[in-house]
């Protein structure tokens, strides 16, 4: 039966639905269903089906957009449940984070600043299309442990070497770690552009920017 629901969270992403997704996402914590599961084995998977049928032709912008906003209401709704699940603890360190200037995609971003943060970090998330100096002058305001770059498109991810730079001029790369992710973004493009971290995904994020700040919190 878990199935069947893990089946309408993808219909109700490639149908663009959102009304569907937010009571799909409510009824999978009414059910006890993991809220990680959820998204990783339901919408996730819907948003990918989208994004693979755009890539090929068969999809169009509006239906990303649809796909898009159908996603961020399911997580609006499973963010709280994700939050809550994480312990109270002590400050595992300031992560500041940002998808890149020419960048308006924020889902992957807001799924690894909500695990961050049920993780004991502080997440100060700056949003979408974010110069790279913004990035430096909130890291040194809060004096970050981290700085966490996302970008979704091919063309936008070299900002993430800009951000670092931007860093670099403040002269504080010395200071913060920096961890890059997003879909076109692999470990080799990060050692390439000399970030500290890498994650594939939210999980991975967390872990790595435990490794980063040396913790095992
Ligand atoms: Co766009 N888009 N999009 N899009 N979009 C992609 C990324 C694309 C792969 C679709 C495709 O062609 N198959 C393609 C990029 C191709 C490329 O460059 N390689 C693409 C394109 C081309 C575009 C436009 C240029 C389309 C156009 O206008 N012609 C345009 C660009 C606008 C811009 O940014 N300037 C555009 C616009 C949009 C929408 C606005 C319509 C919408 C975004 C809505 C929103 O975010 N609010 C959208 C969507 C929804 C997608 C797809 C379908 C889904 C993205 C998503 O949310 N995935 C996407 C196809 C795809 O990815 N399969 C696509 C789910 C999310 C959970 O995964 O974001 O990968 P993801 O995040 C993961 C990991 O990557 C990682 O963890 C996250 C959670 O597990 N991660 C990090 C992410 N950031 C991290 C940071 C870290 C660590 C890990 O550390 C700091």
């Amino acid at each position: 039966m878990v199935d069947d629901i893990y089946q309408a969270m993808v219909t109700s992403i490639t149908d663009g639905d959102s009304e569907a997704a937010e009571a799909l996402a409510r009824r999978a914590i009414a059910e006890g269903i993991d809220p990680l599961d959820a998204i990783n084995k339901g919408f996730v998977v819907g948003i990918q089906q989208v994004g693979e049928a755009f890539g090929c032709g068969q999809a169009f912008l509006p239906d990303l957009v649809l796909a898009g906003e159908a996603m961020k209401a399911a997580v609006a709704v499973l963010d709280p449940e994700l939050a809550s699940r994480g312990q109270q603890r002590e400050t595992a360190g300031d992560v500041v984070l940002g998808t890149v200037k020419g960048d308006i995609h924020d889902i992957g971003k807001m799924l690894v600043g909500t695990m961050l943060s049920a993780s004991g970090f502080q997440v100060h998330d700056l949003g979408v299309d974010v110069p790279p100096e913004r990035f430096a002058h909130k890291a040194r305001e809060v004096k970050a442990a981290i700085v966490g770059v996302s970008a979704l498109l091919s063309t936008t991810m070299s900002n993430q070497r800009l951000v670092i730079e931007a860093l670099d001029d403040l002269g504080l790369r010395s200071q913060v770690k920096v961890m890059v992710g997003g879909a076109p973004v692999t470990r080799t493009w990060a050692e390439t552009i000399e970030a500290d971290g890498f994650a594939e995904d939210a999980i991975r994020a967390v872990v790595e920017a435990r490794r980063l700040v040396g913790s095992n919190a």
